[in-house]
């Protein structure tokens, strides 16, 4: 067993035997109450599951393991010269709730690079598909395509004792993990750049490789856009849509590349991780009208009204439950001010940041005006090259799955149970406000 494993289990076994005793004496304990306009609104708010890896707050944004953003960037492993995180690093983190050494991180990168292959099945399925289809629909049909050789359904199938559940799991999160740049790359250059495949380098980091397999930019600092990337987009708490709908299809013992596919059908709508493609689409058609790519506060006011009069959102604004700034809006914003001050697409975002919050709180119903993830993304590819706007939700599911598989893992592990929450009839809240 490989130590990152054999510490796993340590620590697993630890915090099992741990809840089973708290479960025992505290677990009829009430923490939440819920209200009629909760179960109509979505369920926010409501403390339905528990999500180690990382945890929101509304004001403070982000925190994994306990860590912000900022803190990460300087506590994770980088590579040599390297100045952003290894994701490897964020991983290992979640995983074991430890920040990791460099030797700890350069471990997990050797790992994924050993299990990378993905299978030709694979591969098959996705040039059976027209290069034009949406990268997100290519990217999910990829991952569903390799439950055929998941290790927990394999071992399932044979019989597996509950005990080891956590064991199959780990070897699907890892495998997984490791195909996943492949993969989103495979999509990448099948779609455009005429099938064109760049072969993988043995000797680049998780993120770095990516970079090299995309093709996109030779600029080193793309690479670095691709390590902050990939680190600040892989876990946002449970409750987000894909974390969720993973979660949900994991309980039902479905394999991580069939939980992991559910939550990439999740993201891949638009108020969720489809908001990065929609943002960047929105700024293209807004400098496109207004006739330039150095708008006018006032002009972007103009632009932004027209779009709410049309009854649509603004996209990369609003959250369900940030109400500040998005701290991996401002680490991005960091990472351009340092690498592209002069960019034209972040001036836009930035001045876009200093009239839209204005006019998003002046609609009275907006509950964050501010900025989220998406707002920023692709105003920084664009600069290096990459204005393939429809791919960009595939980025961030490469990035999610290190969050929802970490914790696929500490849910097989604890043993969580198969989530059915309970669901009631519009008669049903009528008759309850009747009787209250
Ligand atoms: N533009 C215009 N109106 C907005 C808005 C925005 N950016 N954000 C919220 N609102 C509206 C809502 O549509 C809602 O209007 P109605 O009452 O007429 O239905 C009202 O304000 C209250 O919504 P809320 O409580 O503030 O927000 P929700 O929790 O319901 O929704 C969303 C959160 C992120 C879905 C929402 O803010 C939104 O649609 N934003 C734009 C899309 C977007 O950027 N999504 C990405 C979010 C981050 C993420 O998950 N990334 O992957």
């Amino acid at each position: 067993m490989d130590h990152l494993k054999e510490k796993f289990k340590e620590k697993a076994f630890a915090q099992f035997t741990a809840m089973r005793a708290m479960l025992k004496e505290h677990g009829d304990k009430k923490v939440d109450e819920v209200k009629i306009s909760q179960i109509f609104g979505g369920a926010r708010g409501v403390k339905t599951m528990v999500w180690d890896t990382s945890q929101l707050d509304a004001v403070e944004g982000i925190r994994f393991r306990g860590y912000s953003i900022p803190e990460l960037r300087e506590l994770l492993p980088k590579v040599e010269g390297g100045k952003e995180p290894m994701p490897e690093g964020l991983f290992h983190l979640m995983l074991i709730g430890e920040v990791p050494t460099k030797e700890e991180a350069d471990f997990i990168s050797r790992e994924w690079s050993r299990r990378a292959t993905v299978p030709a099945a694979t591969l098959k399925v996705l040039d059976s598909l027209s290069p034009e289809t949406h990268p997100m629909i290519q990217f999910i049909i990829a991952v569903n395509s390799m439950s055929d050789g998941s290790v927990f359904s394999t071992r399932y199938a044979d019989g597996m004792s509950k005990s080891d559940y956590w064991d199959a799991t780990y070897e699907d999160t890892m495998n997984l993990l490791a195909r996943l740049p492949r993969i989103a790359a495979y999509i990448f250059r099948r779609s455009f750049f005429d099938g064109k495949h760049i072969e993988a380098d043995e000797s680049l980091d998780w993120a770095g490789n990516f970079a090299h397999m995309l093709g996109v930019s030779d600029d080193p600092t793309f690479k670095s856009l691709m390590r902050l990337y990939l680190t600040i987009h892989a876990d946002h708490e449970g409750g987000n849509a894909s974390a969720h709908t993973a979660h949900l299809i994991g309980s039902t013992l479905s394999d991580a590349y069939l939980s992991f596919a559910g939550g990439l059908n999740s993201l891949a709508g638009p108020l969720h991780g489809l908001a990065n493609q929609e943002v960047i689409k929105w700024i293209t058609e807004m400098v496109e009208k207004i006739g330039t790519d150095e708008p006018t506060k006032e002009q972007i006011a103009t632009y932004v009204n027209e779009t709410l009069a049309q009854g649509k959102v603004i996209p990369g604004y609003g959250h369900a439950v940030l109400r500040q700034p998005d701290p991996r809006f401002t680490a991005q914003r960091v990472f351009a001010e340092e690498y592209i001050p002069d960019g034209k697409m972040v001036n836009v975002v930035w001045k876009g940041f200093e009239v839209i919050p204005d006019i998003l709180a002046g609609l009275g119903k907006v509950k964050n005006p501010w900025p989220n993830v998406d707002a920023h993304s692709g105003a920084i590819l664009v600069h290096y090259g990459m204005d393939q706007f429809n791919y960009y939700t595939v980025l961030f599911g490469v990035s999610r799955a290190m969050g929802v598989l970490a914790q696929m893992c500490w849910s097989r592990a604890m043993g969580f149970a198969l989530e059915r929450p309970k669901s009631v009839t519009t008669e049903w809240v009528e008759n309850f406000v009747k009787k209250a």
